[in-house]
């Protein structure tokens, strides 16, 4: 997006000077393409459906779209297992069809970010195809491979994330190669210098066909040593996170993510920090890992605890208040619907969606709206495990079962935490079956599809919608909210959530209530004061009073 305008920015305490770049006031979009828009009836979203979905986005105010993989690949994992990393997947459509949709967005000024899925291929991946039939040919060292183990099995314990274990034994080479998740997806072989440029190429190549950056899988997995079983941010990681932008990124106005469910605040400056040359931030998930039970994962339901989840939260906001960048998000295609975990989906779903919306938007950093946020798309209600379709989840469920877990024991935790509720198709109408397909969707849709849905909420002034276009062309206007200094409030509440933004003498603050109860709460005089409502979920509030009221997940934010 390099015809966007590019300026230095004083920063807050005018100590430092950033330069601004176009992302530093853009909301991204994460389009999941499966689920998102079918425009042939076949039941599967594709790339002319998005492309006939744009204005949408136009509507919104977005920037730009974080695509997940659109890739020819055998969809074990819908995409993220990659056989042909130059091609489209025939369901979404064609070459032709993306270099359309790369066109089509770029009139509209919104970039298209794509999914980067190199810690692993496919294990139908042409080079893994070679790799597995000899150990002489080149290709064999583009996958990690180890002899047994002394008894004859694999090298060791390690166990796979998406069940199982993590080797898998191929007789044609007497070996065991590495997969990290499922035994579809071979993980790569970072060391070796031959692989790391076949993936530069492939990357230089995509971004000359116009795509505005990268999102890029679970990227601090390729520095690993599995020898010293090593996996997260290993100790080649940012070596060839430098190497990948000397060769690729340097002199180029994009925009790269790097996704790490290990970055803590003690390395996140290492990815994104300004002297790095690295990446431009980080998808980091300290505060959705707080929403998971320590020792039994994501399956086991946790009451949530929003003093730690501000904790973690509001810790990225300091890490990043003269250095790096924050990724924010609540949502993606591998966590439940927001409004369910963290709010209401029942009584107070408009509240408490337009509550979340406020808090993740007035934040520092760049905001991501998963599809179907935008209009408070709620989890689904799956009672039985044939109703699922994700590999994690089926996964998880043989194994607890094997293990004695209850079935319908599982199937609540699915229910609260399952990656399928992200991937329920997008709700445009209260047409049949959303507006989505006119075939039969490939999960079933959420029936609550006739009350939410994209067509409803533009017709109304209050709805969601209307919520978060208001919040995201903030961030454009406003410069606090875009280059404000965070300063977290009340941290030590229970049930409400609040900070201010500053910059200069100017300051914004902002309230949430995330509970389905009224609270009242006596702040302190430096935080009180008249001023002008930005935005709000209630009644409009020019003034933070020294006693405050607020409604069941009522939200607002004032500038004072
Ligand atoms: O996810 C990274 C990852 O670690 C997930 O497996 C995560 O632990 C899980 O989703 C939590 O439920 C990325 C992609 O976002 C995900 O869709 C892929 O399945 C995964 O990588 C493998 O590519
Ligand atoms: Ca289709």
């Amino acid at each position: 997006m390099s015809d966007l305008t590019t300026r230095p920015h004083p920063a807050p305490d005018a100590a430092s000077e950033i330069t601004e770049r176009w992302w530093h006031r853009a909301t991204g979009y994460q389009i999941y393409p499966r689920s998102f828009a079918d425009s042939n009836g076949d039941g599967m979203g594709d790339i002319p459906g998005i492309i006939a979905k744009l204005p949408h986005l136009s509507d919104l105010g977005i920037g730009f779209v974080w695509l997940s993989p659109v890739y020819a690949s055998p969809m074990v994992d819908n995409g993220y297992d990659i056989s042909d990393y130059r091609n489209i997947a025939p369901e979404f459509g064609t070459l032709d069809d993306m270099d359309r949709l790369i066109a089509a967005a770029r009139e509209r000024g919104i970039g298209i970010v794509m999914d980067l899925v190199v810690n692993h291929s496919s294990s139908l991946h042409a080079w893994f195809c070679k790799a597995r039939a000899a150990r002489d040919c080149p290709e064999h060292d583009y996958y990690i491979w180890r002899d047994p183990g002394p008894e004859g099995g694999p090298p060791d314990d390690a166990r796979a994330a998406f069940g199982g274990p993590a080797w898998t034994y191929v007789p044609e080479v007497g070996q065991y190669y590495f997969h990290y998740f499922s035994p579809a997806q071979p993980d790569l072989n970072w060391q070796n210098p031959a692989l790391r440029a076949e993936i530069h190429d492939m990357m230089r190549w995509w971004l000359d066909r116009g795509i505005a950056g990268f999102r890029m899988d679970v990227i601090s997995l390729i520095g690993k040593d599995v020898d010293a079983r090593l996996y997260e941010e290993g100790p080649h990681l940012h070596p060839f996170l430098q190497e990948m932008h000397r060769e690729v990124l340097a002199g180029r106005d994009v925009l790269t993510i790097g996704e790490s469910w290990s970055v803590s605040t003690e390395t996140g400056l290492l990815y994104c920090g300004r002297d790095r040359d690295e990446l431009d931030m980080v998808f980091e998930f300290s505060h959705i890992r707080e929403g998971w039970h320590p020792e039994l994962g994501k399956f086991a339901p946790k009451p949530f605890d929003l003093v730690a989840f501000k904790r973690a939260l509001f810790s990225w906001q300091d890490l990043t208040r003269e250095d790096g960048w924050h990724a924010l998000f609540l949502s993606n295609h591998d966590l439940p619907r927001q409004v369910s975990f963290y709010a209401d989906d029942q009584q107070f779903r408009r509240a408490g969606a337009k509550m979340l919306a406020t808090v993740l938007h007035l934040l520092k950093g760049t905001p991501f709206v998963y599809q179907g946020e935008e209009i408070g798309m709620t989890n689904a209600r799956f009672d039985r495990i044939d109703q699922y379709r994700d590999l994690e989840t089926l996964n998880h469920f043989e194994e607890q079962i094997a293990l004695g877990v209850e079935p319908e024991v599982f199937i609540t935790g699915a229910n609260r935490n399952s990656r399928d509720h992200s991937r329920t198709p997008m709700q445009w109408s209260d047409a049949p079956n959303g507006g989505f397909t006119t075939g039969t969707p490939w999960i079933e849709v959420n029936p609550n599809f006739c009350d939410i849905n994209v067509a409803q909420d533009l017709g109304d002034p209050d709805s969601i919608f209307t919520h978060y276009r208001r919040l995201i062309a903030l961030r454009q206007q406003n410069d606090i909210v875009a280059f404000g200094h965070t300063r977290q409030l009340l941290a030590a509440d229970a049930g409400v959530l609040a900070f201010e933004r500053r910059l200069g003498g100017r300051r914004i603050v902002v309230f949430a209530n995330f509970t389905p109860h009224p609270q009242r709460r006596d702040l302190p005089e430096d935080v009180t004061g008249r001023g002008e409502a930005l935005v709000h979920s209630h009644a409009r509030r020019d003034e933070v009073p020294g006693q405050l009221d607020l409604a069941p997940f009522e939200s607002f934010a004032c500038q004072i």
